[in-house]
């Protein structure tokens, strides 16, 4: 076993930087690459991995400290003598810190003086960082951009950031969608009527500076959270978090301010860290805020907001304390045959976290109907072949956005959500769709469905589930539904169990429709009967009222003339 010296990597052009977080203490055991403290400057935040596996024997920064590249940040003892030599700088596999980018050596191509036709916009100097993932995309087309307003989150296991836009204009063309892997001197963004500054980008702002005007988070396959800096003077680390730090009747001070990886962790649960209170240095969130946070809610002691009804005192998930569950079965499944490991989609942990957070939260109940849709269909295909020439094809579920919105004017409950002990009603109808893509789950939203014919419905949805599809929806696309519906009619099945889409009350689920023998008094006749399954909040919604919801949906559909009644 060698002594070796784990130092501050090559962190570019840092020249100093604090250590607000200690993430490991003398004798813990770590492994190659895990991370040791996490250091911030002005620009970003990044943690700091060990060069090589071992046991700390010293740490030798404390909370506060400036660090730079080259100092010693503690002393392993490390595993296997010759796999690290002593005292060198951490190896490639180190973070990279950003380089700060100052304006001169900022944006890839030439600088551009004021300009009057379009301005591209670049990623700038982002240090060592190789693709980087967008986790958020804060504009689109249309948008009017300042400069140095913030236009992407980019985020590595590592280190998150925010990329500014160093001209200010109004966006024409954006090169870039959720997802993608980015470095400096892509193309970011077209602008237009822009005019650049001649010295170039600004530096990428760490994610957690407070940013203006986000767009709000979509809600089931949400955006992540993610941090912000708090502008307070620094004050001494709080102690343990042991009791939950939430209060949701107080407004949010600021946007959660966390490492990357509490940020991954809160997303991985489903917490909403803008929630969670941090005990850390400026209010940082740590990753002990976010267990306390999780088990307080799960012990009934407190919620979150999007529970709304506060769950009676001590009365929690399971009636008192905690969920107390049997572990997660761990089984090597290698044992029994061949395997492979494929990582989670981005947007399956994403939405499997809201799925899970509002499986387990919302007293859910389904009710199955079927809705006789023998004339609408003939009505639809006849509308089809009119239409033909238009491109636009008017389907199923374009008829059912149309009738769930007269249905939730009829029932307003189904169109609520709750807040507190209160509810709030909402006087306009954004009717969310499941979307199948090949990278998971995601809900496009038809805003004013109200205000809008079959027609202009279809197309719409045409045009959303293909940005679906490519994975080009931004969180305005996604955002603000008040009641959702999804379809498997296009491939099968009967009845099924949607979740709730949190913060809404109600979701309907639809399969296949098909001929059946339906009695009518004096004989058996042939009709078309589309099943529907609809999922509602027991705590805003009672049995008898979604019964008469899918009632009546029923006689829409059967008749679609009542809809302008
Ligand atoms: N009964 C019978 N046929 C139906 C039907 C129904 N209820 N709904 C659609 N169809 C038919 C359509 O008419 C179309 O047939 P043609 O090609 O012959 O015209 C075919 O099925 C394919 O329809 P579609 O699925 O492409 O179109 P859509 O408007 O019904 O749905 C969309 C669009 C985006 C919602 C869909 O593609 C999709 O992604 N569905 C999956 C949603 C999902 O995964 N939900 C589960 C969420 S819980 O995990």
């Amino acid at each position: 076993m060698a002594l070796v010296e784990v130092k501050v990597p090559d962190i570019g052009d840092f020249a100093e930087v604090a250590v607000i977080e200690l993430l490991v203490k003398p004798g813990d055991t770590v492994k190659a690459e895990q991370s040791l403290i996490t250091v911030e400057s002005d620009k970003a935040s990044m943690e700091i991995p060990s060069s090589t596996a071992g046991v700390v024997k010293e740490l030798k920064v404390e909370l506060g400290d400036k660090v730079a590249e080259g100092s010693v940040v503690l002393l392993l003892e490390a595993e296997g003598a010759g796999e690290a030599s002593e005292s060198s700088p951490a190896p490639a596999s180190a973070p990279a810190a950003p380089a700060p980018a100052p304006a001169a050596q900022a944006s890839a191509p030439a600088p551009q003086a004021a300009a009057s036709g379009p301005v591209e916009v670049y990623v700038p100097d982002i240090g060592d960082f190789k693709d980087l993932a967008v986790i958020e995309v804060f504009v689109q087309p249309g948008d009017t951009v300042k400069v140095e307003q913030s236009l992407i989150t980019v985020e590595s296991d590592k280190a998150s950031m925010e990329i500014p836009s160093s001209a200010a204009g109004v966006v024409k063309e954006l090169k870039v969608k959720l997802g993608d892997k980015i470095n400096k001197g892509d193309l970011l963004a077209v602008l237009e009527g822009a005019a650049a500054p001649a010295a170039g980008a600004p530096a990428p702002a760490p994610a957690s500076a407070a940013s203006e005007e986000k767009p709000a988070a979509a809600s089931a396959p949400a955006s992540p959270p993610q941090n912000s800096s708090s502008q307070a003077s620094p004050s001494p680390v709080a102690g343990k978090a042991g009791e939950a730090a939430h209060d949701p009747t107080k407004p949010p001070v600021g946007l959660p301010y966390a490492s990357p990886s509490v940020r991954k962790f809160a997303r991985e649960l489903g917490v909403p860290l803008e929630e969670v209170k941090g005990s850390g240095i400026k209010g940082r969130i740590t990753q002990e805020d976010v267990q306390a946070f999780t088990k307080a809610v799960m012990a009934g002691t407190s919620r979150t907001k999007a529970q709304g009804v506060a769950a009676p005192a001590g009365g929690g998930v399971t009636g008192g304390g905690e969920l107390s569950l049997i572990p997660w079965p761990k089984i090597d499944f290698a044992k029994f045959g061949p395997i492979e490991r494929k990582e989670l989609s981005r947007i399956k942990k994403i939405s499997g976290a809201n799925l899970l957070r509002n499986a387990v939260m919302i007293p859910a109940v389904t009710n199955h109907d079927d809705a006789d849709i023998t004339d609408l269909e003939a009505f639809r295909v006849s509308t089809n072949k009119e239409n033909e020439k238009s491109g636009v094809k008017v389907t199923m579920l374009a008829f059912l956005i149309k009738a769930c919105v007269a249905a939730l004017k009829k029932f307003p409950e189904f169109n609520s959500s709750l807040d507190g002990d209160a509810l709030i009603y909402k006087n306009f109808w954004h009717i969310g769709f499941a979307a199948d893509t090949p990278n998971g789950l995601v809900v496009p939203v038809i805003k004013n469905a109200d205000q809008k014919g079959v027609l202009q419905i279809s197309q719409e949805m045409g045009e959303l589930a293909k940005k679906a599809r490519d994975g080009k929806l931004g969180p305005a696309d996604m955002s603000g539904a008040t009641f959702t519906i999804s379809s498997l009619g296009g491939i099968g099945g009967r009845y099924f169990t949607p979740i709730i889409n949190a913060p809404e009350v109600a979701i309907l689920g639809v399969c296949r429709s098909t001929t059946e023998p339906v009695w009518d008094g004096k004989a058996f006749q042939p009709r078309l009967m589309l099943p529907l399954s609809l999922t509602w909040d027991h705590r805003v919604i009672d049995g008898a009222a979604a019964a008469r919801f899918n009632a009546y949906l029923g006689q829409i559909l059967s008749d679609f003339r009542r809809v302008l009644l």
